[in-house]
């Protein structure tokens, strides 16, 4: 109808202005000029040892060791007597963030007046898995979302809260599921060193509590973000770029044997992996197929800067701009919509395939999400 036609430019929420309780995800209302993504700058790192617990420095960083072009890895090894998994049913929300603000606050406070010197200089903190699933909003049509805003001395809290049917999913997985996602995990192993002039370990245990992640900031358009995510591996070259350009995430994905293959790869798989490494400007993904017994039968490296070129001959394809859009709409979204700056207040925007965004607010409730112990720190 009408408000489809109306200007090329402003928000979707805008075009809509009868209606500021909900966010349209059609895909045709952000086809407009890419908007601006700053460069992002990595502004520190943090580690997350075998028992889960926070370092503040780069001590769980792997290098990236080339493997053959067809390597025979097998990653079902191991799944049994050399896996120890993290247990997912607990949620640990912004919490690391949360704590390497903390622990790097002067570098974030460039504002130098005593007056706004508690007050961090972004408009929102969140998680980059978070973003990653704003950009494929317009085009998912299984999986819905659930996020939760704060708003706490100026800036946005964003954290997921798991849905009804994650968690029902997650619950259900069969042991297939379950040995699949340990695959991902064994690739690393076969393809990372913890040294950078060491070898790949694939004879030791799979402990998915360690983690390293790069915390970056940059900005969308009139918004200032502060995001990490969970980073694989570095290029070992000394000579490699500085972070976030040396970084390289690995991906297993089935092995592509039909042109009806391909083209499902480009139209659902590139278009989470550009999403996922796009966001903190990792420039690279090297993937492992593999076939049905969980063996890598072959390894591609995938440039992020090229895979608009790649799929750009797909019929029917997704296109970054709509995905920077329409996340670049639902962040003015949220900061038009959560007014009210307090730690105990939870806007929680949701989404379903088919739907609009749309949210409600909750006070001291079970949503709540930004711990004491963080609130009593930035209140000092
Ligand atoms: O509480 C939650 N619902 C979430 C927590 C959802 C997403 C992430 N996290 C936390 C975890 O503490 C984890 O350490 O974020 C960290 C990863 O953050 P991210 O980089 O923002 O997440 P994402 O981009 O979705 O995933 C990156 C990698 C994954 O690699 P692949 O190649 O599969 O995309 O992080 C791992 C996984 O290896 N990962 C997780 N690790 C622990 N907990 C989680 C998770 N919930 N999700 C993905
Ligand atoms: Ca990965």
């Amino acid at each position: 109808p009408n408000s489809q036609r109306q200007h090329q430019s402003g928000s979707a929420a805008e075009q809509n202005p009868l209606n500021s309780r909900a966010l349209s995800t059609r895909r045709e209302l952000y086809e407009r000029d890419f908007p601006v993504y700053k460069q992002p700058v990595e502004v520190g790192s943090f580690s997350l040892d075998s028992e889960r617990r926070f370092f503040n420095d780069g001590r769980q960083m792997r290098y990236y060791v080339e493997p053959e072009r067809n390597p025979n890895f097998d990653l079902r090894d191991g799944y049994k007597d050399r896996f120890i998994k993290r247990d997912d049913s607990v949620k640990e929300k912004l919490d690391h963030i949360l704590q390497w603000v903390i622990a790097n606050r002067s570098k974030l406070n460039s504002r130098t007046t005593s007056a706004s010197s508690c007050a961090l200089d972004v408009d929102f903190v969140t998680w980059r898995g978070h973003l990653t699933k704003l950009l494929t909003t317009p085009y998912e049509t299984r999986e819905g979302w659930m996020l939760a805003a704060t708003k706490f001395r100026g800036t946005i809290y964003i954290s997921e809260v798991e849905t009804e049917a994650a968690r029902r999913e997650r619950e259900n997985r069969t042991e297939r599921h379950e040995e699949m996602m340990y695959w991902g995990y064994k690739f690393e192993q076969y393809t990372c060193a913890d040294n950078v002039h060491g070898a790949p370990d694939p004879g030791g245990v799979v402990n998915t509590n360690e983690a390293f992640c790069t915390v970056v900031q940059t900005r969308l358009a009139d918004h200032r973000l502060l995001f990490s995510g969970e980073v694989d591996c570095r290029d070992k070259d000394p000579s490699a770029p500085a972070p976030p350009a040396c970084y390289v995430e690995l991906k297993t994905s089935a092995e592509i044997c039909t042109p009806k293959q391909r083209s499902n790869f480009h139209r659902f798989k590139l278009l989470k992996w550009w999403a996922q490494s796009f966001l903190p400007g990792v420039p690279r993904v090297v993937a492992g197929f593999r076939n049905h017994e969980g063996v890598v039968v072959s390894v591609e490296t995938f440039h992020i800067s090229k895979i608009s070129q790649l799929i750009k001959n797909e019929y029917n394809c997704w296109r970054p701009t709509v995905c920077m859009n329409f996340c670049c709409d639902f962040l003015t979204f949220v900061k038009r919509t959560v007014t009210e700056d307090s730690p105990s207040v939870v806007y929680l925007f949701s989404w379903e395939p088919h739907r609009d965004v749309t949210f409600s607010i909750h006070r001291d409730s079970q949503f709540s999400f930004l711990p004491r112990w963080y609130v009593e720190e930035m209140t000092r």
